[in-house]
């Protein structure tokens, strides 16, 4: 415990140290995140699907979302140093601390949006009394990050809202397919600590069947020409892991050595359970590689399966590697 708490400040550092350090914004458009086309359904999302990619660090707190609606905040204290590998699990307990506790609520243009219809999402920030929080820490370039997936985490898309000022931030997404949708919202209320609170929104339609999430079998996949193994320094829980993505390029197999930062880092990484309630946000050990390695450390809360998704940038152009793992009993 103490140790996750110290290496947790030791992340909240890092965290402010990266917010005040990259505030580069390139903001071109990134290429779709929908994935996974072998799932079909929820593929379609070339348009809407795409992040709006600034590059985008990863320093991000690892949090575990608990309970509809129970979400985490990780304490904010500064301390100076490196080494911002903080331990993800067991999550619940790390709200202690926080000067600022937040509560999140989400509204919608369309209570039942219809299946590529553009929606604006709008989640306002308060305090433990109700009153609009004002001031949010750049955390990668952004405000805030949101993350959708649909239930069955065949589609997966990284938004970034805008601010509007007291507490409201807004954005404009669309969801490709009838069905149930995750949205994960991270932000950092100014003295608090980082916080992810989510919602569930019902896309209209007759939901298509959902896509099995079943571990990859091989740890390998090619996108957009860039072969990349997913390597694990471990598979056992609660215990904290180096995930190293290594890239070469798929038609030379000559290592990849070219990656753009991505919001501020190497690159980004996501990793949701199966079940979706477990969100975790993982660190780079280095976030000023270019690859043909980018690394990060994570710790997988309990055994199960989870899928990642890896966002990085190239030539302009973001892409995201999925991979679902299990991580045995
Ligand atoms: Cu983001």
């Amino acid at each position: 415990m103490v140790r996750k708490w110290l290496v947790t400040a030791l992340a909240a550092a890092l965290v402010l140290g990266v917010a005040a350090g990259c505030a580069k914004k390139d903001g071109e458009e990134a290429p779709a995140a929908a994935t996974e086309s072998a799932h079909g359904g929820h593929s379609s999302g070339q348009e809407e699907a795409a992040a709006t990619g600034d590059g985008h660090g990863a320093h991000e707190d690892a949090v575990e979302v608990g309970e509809e609606g129970a979400d985490e905040t990780a304490p904010a204290e500064a301390s100076s140093g490196h080494g911002g590998h903080r331990s993800s699990g067991g999550g619940h307990e790390e709200s202690a601390g926080s000067a600022v506790q937040t509560e999140a609520a989400w509204s919608y243009s369309s209570d039942k949006p219809s299946p590529g219809v553009n929606t604006v999402v709008t989640i306002r920030v308060t305090d433990a009394a109700g009153k609009a929080v004002e001031k949010f820490d750049i955390n990668h370039e952004k405000e805030m990050h949101v993350i959708v997936v649909s239930k069955d985490l065949s589609f997966f898309n990284h938004i970034h809202p805008v601010y509007k000022g007291e507490g409201e931030f807004e954005v404009t997404t669309a969801f490709p397919a009838a069905g149930e949708y995750k949205l994960i919202a991270d932000y950092i209320p100014s003295g608090g600590g980082a916080t992810t609170k989510s919602a569930w929104l019902t896309v209209s339609g007759t939901p298509a069947a959902p896509a099995k999430i079943e571990p990859d079998k091989q740890l390998t996949r090619t996108v957009d020409g860039v072969e990349v193994v997913l390597e694990a320094e471990h598979w056992m829980a609660d215990m904290e892991m180096e995930l190293n993505f290594a890239m070469k390029d798929a038609a030379t197999k000559e290592p990849i050595t070219d990656l753009q930062p991505y919001l501020g880092a190497v690159g980004h990484v996501v990793i949701l359970s199966a079940d979706a309630e477990h969100y975790l946000h993982v660190h780079p050990v280095d976030e000023q590689a270019k690859g043909p390695d980018a690394t990060f450390m994570t710790t997988f809360p309990h055994s199960g399966v989870y899928k990642i998704w890896g966002q990085f940038q190239r030539g302009g152009e973001t892409f995201v590697v999925p991979f679902t793992v299990n991580v045995p009993e």
